[in-house]
């Protein structure tokens, strides 16, 4: 049975929970509203003994698409300026809570990536323990492209499943990894043909939710440990850097130039 909140749907089934992000006319964007929610069910989840596994996927075309730039759009017109906010505290409020939980939750979470991922969409993913990919999906490192940097601990996530050189180039250069290459550099798990992926993704998910439970949350628990000790200490750094990079006129340009559906032109500053 599944229930629609206001920016997700949440469903379960036979131990598997299901957490649909739910706003597919914006490609998925985070809204404040979303974050809130996702916080909501993962703690819920993470007390209900029912839940022994956790999938979270996309509705409509995308997984998720990261922050909601429309419903920031205010942030960039007129005055008082991009000054104001406070884009650090926004991570720290909203973003690193949710990714936090999707890394220590004590039962095994899939990333089901329906569609397209970018900005903190792709972080969200990348924090999930499996990626199952539909073979028209993909990743984008979007926060170049607006004068960001990568968040919401994707900067470790991604130098430690592809490596630096890899990791550079994507959070540099903010071009789509088709999921079939996202395959070959080890940041997806699986990738099935679009027709297979529902079949698939719940084939996965009663499988893991079929395991001991508890041996599979003290397992996640021991390779956290031994792979994201700094983890915390990093979701720290990236909002500190982002409060920076917020502040550029770059940043500004970019979301301007995403709003106004063109190319931005970035200065430098
Ligand atoms: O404090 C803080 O806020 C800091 C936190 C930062 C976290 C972040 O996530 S920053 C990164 C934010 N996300 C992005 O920059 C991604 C922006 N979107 C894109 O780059 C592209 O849309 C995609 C690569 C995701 C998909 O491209 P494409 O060509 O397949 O689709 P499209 O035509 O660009 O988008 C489809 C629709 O979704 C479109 O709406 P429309 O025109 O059909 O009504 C588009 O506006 C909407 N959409 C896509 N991404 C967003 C979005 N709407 C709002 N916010 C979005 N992020």
């Amino acid at each position: 049975m599944s229930k629609t909140f206001g920016a997700i749907e949440v469903g379960g089934e036979q131990g598997v929970l299901t957490i649909t992000l739910n706003r597919p006319q914006a490609y998925n964007a985070f809204n404040e509203q979303m974050l809130v929610e996702l916080g909501s069910a993962l703690r819920a989840a993470q007390r209900d003994d029912s839940v022994r596994c956790i999938v979270l996927t996309g509705a409509g075309k995308a997984f998720g698409a990261g922050q909601d730039l429309v419903e920031i759009k205010d942030r960039y017109t007129g005055e008082p300026s991009a000054r104001a906010v406070d884009f650090g505290a926004h991570l720290r409020l909203r973003y690193n809570p949710v990714v936090s939980r999707l890394r220590s939750i004590e039962k095994p979470v899939l990333a089901a990536v329906n569609g397209v991922a970018a900005g903190a969409g792709a972080s969200f993913a990348f924090a999930c323990d499996l990626r199952l990919c539909a073979r028209s999906a993909s990743f984008v490192m979007a926060f170049v492209n607006i004068g960001l940097v990568p968040d919401s601990g994707a900067t470790l996530a991604l130098l430690q499943h592809v490596g630096y050189s890899r990791a550079f180039e994507l959070c540099v250069l903010g071009d789509k990894l088709g999921a079939d290459e996202a395959l070959r550099c080890g940041l997806a798990n699986h990738v099935v043909d679009d027709e297979q992926f529902a079949g698939a993704v719940r084939e996965m998910a009663a499988r893991l939710a079929a395991l001991p439970t508890r041996a599979i949350g003290l397992t996640k628990r021991a390779l956290s440990r031994a792979w994201l000790a700094d983890f915390d200490d990093q979701l720290e750094y990236e909002a500190f850097m982002q409060q920076t990079a917020g502040h550029t006129s770059d940043h500004r340009e970019g979301v301007r130039a995403f709003i106004e559906k063109r190319k931005p032109h970035f200065r430098g500053v």
